[in-house]
């Protein structure tokens, strides 16, 4: 399906948020990389479960813990086709990517990891893909390197190859900066990793909604996304694992139904996935994200990237004409967003303006201060784009910021 026949108008209709004035104005919500709004056939699985069938799943006998076990795992099926990972074993439901990164850093990382090894990431990630293991470098004494980026947003590949030449014992890189919108090579970045027999965590939590992942075809051993980033509810994420290193790691957290025997002497853990699913989880959420998936499947990821690149053209060309408009992120490979500052104006203060005309971006650190420390600037402001954006809306992003552009006297 080409971009073109994506009707957009329907699939706009499907989001009751969308239909509200913010200070008068239509809104024009560009904040998508922040959290994505839902359709209303996910509020509608999530009302389903409470009103239908809730209850708490693989503990019951009776009837509704059934039908909400069985919703639950559906979902399993549902995100491990949709990675065309190798088995739902290999699905871990977390509260989100940052649980996920933190669970292999944990688990994974305090399992292999000693003193005077290194973690390897890039100065382009998110904070949730570099405390985690500022954590465990802290823990174990190992060495946390990091991939240099050129101005236009891009890795610096020799570097990266420099640096896998240590003592790496893992490699964690994210799919497509939120900060920037690179998209990076991630096949290239794990083949070179993995002729050093080093393992790969790609931070999908940007990538899931706008490209297609094939986790085998990529051939990392994890993968994490959050729910939220892809029409799905917040609190709920997926951690993606290869079956053998998953089942030779130790459990993350203890609790209930991550276990088969406990006795006060010892515990026998239950087997994948639930030895990482400790406790009572996100059950309607999880239920939600499986009508997410459903919600994205009936619409193509393919359409949908097509019609974001679009949008994303479309801004570039129309932003770079403001004077004193600067974009921060010009690699070759972008997707679904656009990063600026602009000459006089704070961020902050172009975020409260562009609000006055109802349109939401974000603006501030984006939670990647080492992104922001690399250019010398304190913030930027972010325009990031969805399924259901249009390029009306680009247009109203635009004469938005002409008029701070004139409030400023640029
Ligand atoms: N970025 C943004 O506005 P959680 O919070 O766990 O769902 O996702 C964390 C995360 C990890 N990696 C990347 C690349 C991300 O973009 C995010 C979330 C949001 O850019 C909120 S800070």
């Amino acid at each position: 399906m080409s971009t073109l026949e994506l009707d957009i108008a329907r699939i706009r209709a499907e989001f009751p948020i969308l239909r509200q004035r913010v200070h008068g104005k239509p809104l024009v919500y560009l904040d998508n990389a922040a959290s994505v709004q839902k359709p209303k056939a996910v509020i509608d699985a999530i009302t389903e479960c409470y009103t239908g069938y809730y209850a708490n799943i693989h503990r019951g006998v009776h009837l509704l813990s059934e039908r909400s076990t069985v919703a639950y795992e559906k979902t399993r099926e549902k995100v491990r086709a949709f990675l065309n990972a190798a088995s739902t074993q290999e699905i871990i439901f977390t509260r989100g990517t940052t649980e996920s990164i933190n669970l292999v850093a944990s688990s994974f990382g305090g399992q292999t990891v000693k003193a005077g090894d290194e973690i390897l990431i890039t100065g382009m990630e998110h904070h949730s893909n570099i405390v985690p293991w500022q954590l465990l470098c802290e823990r174990t004494g190992a060495k946390l390197k990091v991939v240099p980026f050129t101005d236009a947003g891009e890795l610096i590949l020799e570097e990266y190859e420099r640096l896998l030449d240590g003592p790496v014992k893992l490699v964690a890189f994210v799919h497509l900066s939120n900060a920037l919108g690179t998209l990076n090579p991630a096949r290239q970045l794990i083949e070179m990793a993995h002729a050093r027999g080093i393992p790969v965590l790609v931070d999908g939590a940007q990538s899931i909604p706008h490209l297609t992942v094939d986790v085998q075809a990529l051939d990392c051993e994890f993968y994490a996304f959050s729910a939220h980033k892809i029409y799905g509810p917040s609190g709920v994420g997926v951690l993606y694992g290869k079956k053998a290193l998953l089942e030779a790691m130790p459990p993350y957290q203890g609790g209930g139904d991550m276990i088969r025997l406990v006795t006060f002497e010892k515990t026998d853990y239950a087997d994948l996935p639930n030895k990482f699913e400790a406790g009572t989880p996100s059950i309607a959420d999880v239920i939600g994200l499986g009508s997410a998936l459903d919600w994205v499947n009936a619409i193509g990821l393919d359409a949908i990237a097509a019609h974001e690149h679009a949008l994303l053209d479309y801004a570039t060309v129309q932003l770079s004409e403001i004077p004193g408009l600067k974009i921060m992120g010009t690699a070759r490979d972008k997707a679904a967003l656009v990063a600026f500052t602009m000459q006089g104006a704070h961020p902050h203060d172009i975020g409260t303006i562009l609000d006055r005309e109802g349109v939401a971006i974000r603006a501030g650190h984006h939670c990647a201060q080492p992104v922001m420390q690399r250019y010398g600037v304190p913030a930027t402001a972010r325009a990031s784009f969805a399924v259901y954006n249009t390029r009306d809306e680009v247009d109203v992003l635009v004469a938005a910021l002409w008029k701070v552009k004139e409030m400023f006297e640029l």
